[in-house]
């Protein structure tokens, strides 16, 4: 049976790959800062004939990751698959208004929280000679829009950190993926727009987006590919979604 860590798995994208990943018979290893909401997501997957462990921390902080990783016990050491999912987009502003902290956060989560774990799991995964590493990058890591400019550059740096670690962990036989979604209907708008549901949902009216389930098959079918092969990288896009400023909307 193989174990599974996903990053931000208390909601949207990271939330509907530990559901599919149980149903599919992986060990779990879930992560995120709402305790209770981690706590439920292993209360529903107990039905389930899977080991399922949360780990609460926040990925910006260093320390709290290394010791969750280090605590793990060492029947779940052996993780086949990291995704890196967790982080987040906050605020839309021109540069010169763009606010310190929601960039800081962004830097500290999408970029630096991902290189943390990253360094932790790799160095187990290089003990086994395998593993799959799958980052969740978003055509923000390929293209950048008006407004968007620190998280688009979080995500290009993810785009360029998925091809260096592709390089460098290439003699452990341990492949990695980027996956780049358009927009999907999560609660990233929400978290972009500091909690105002209503500008949030304004975001996926008069097309349909895609949604979590969408990503996380794509994530399962990424990571039961043969040993032999590799998906290096899938742009995923909404039908009604071109690039990453247009969008086909019908009002
Ligand atoms: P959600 O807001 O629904 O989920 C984000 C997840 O990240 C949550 O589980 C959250 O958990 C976790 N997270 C955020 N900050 C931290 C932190 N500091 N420490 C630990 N966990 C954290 O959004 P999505 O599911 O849409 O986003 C998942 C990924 O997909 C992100 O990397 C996002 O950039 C990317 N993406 C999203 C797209 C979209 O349109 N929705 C498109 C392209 C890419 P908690 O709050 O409990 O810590
Ligand atoms: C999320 C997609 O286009 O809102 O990464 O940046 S977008």
């Amino acid at each position: 049976m193989k174990t599974a860590l996903i990053t931000g798995a208390t909601s949207g994208i990271g939330y509907a790959t530990a559901k599919l990943f149980a149903e599919n018979n992986f060990n779990l290893i879930l992560t995120g800062r709402r305790k209770d909401r981690l706590i439920e997501l292993k209360n529903n997957l107990t039905q389930k004939s899977v080991k399922i462990e949360i780990l609460n921390f926040d990925i910006q902080n260093k320390t709290e990751v290394y010791n969750a990783i280090d605590g793990l016990p060492d029947d779940l050491k052996k993780i086949d698959i990291l995704v890196n999912n967790a982080g987040l987009a906050l605020g839309l502003s021109k540069i010169q208004d763009g606010d310190e902290a929601d960039w800081e956060q962004m830097i500290n989560t999408n970029v630096k929280g991902l290189l943390y774990i990253t360094k932790k799991v790799s160095q187990l995964m290089i003990k086994n000679n395998s593993g799959h590493i799958v980052n969740i990058g978003s055509i923000a890591g390929k293209e950048v829009y008006p407004f968007g400019n620190v998280y688009c550059a979080t995500k290009h740096a993810v785009d360029a950190l998925t091809k260096g670690m592709r390089i460098d962990l290439l003699e452990n036989n341990i492949k990695v993926t980027s996956i780049d979604p358009g927009m999907v209907n999560t609660e990233f708008s929400t978290v972009r727009f500091h909690g105002d549901k209503q500008k949030a949902d304004n975001v996926y009216k008069g097309f349909t987006p895609l949604y979590a389930d969408d990503i996380a098959e794509t994530i399962l079918f990424v990571v039961t590919r043969p040993k032999h092969v590799n998906i290096n990288d899938l742009i995923i896009m909404p039908t009604a979604q071109a690039n990453a400023t247009t969008v086909n909307k019908k009002n």
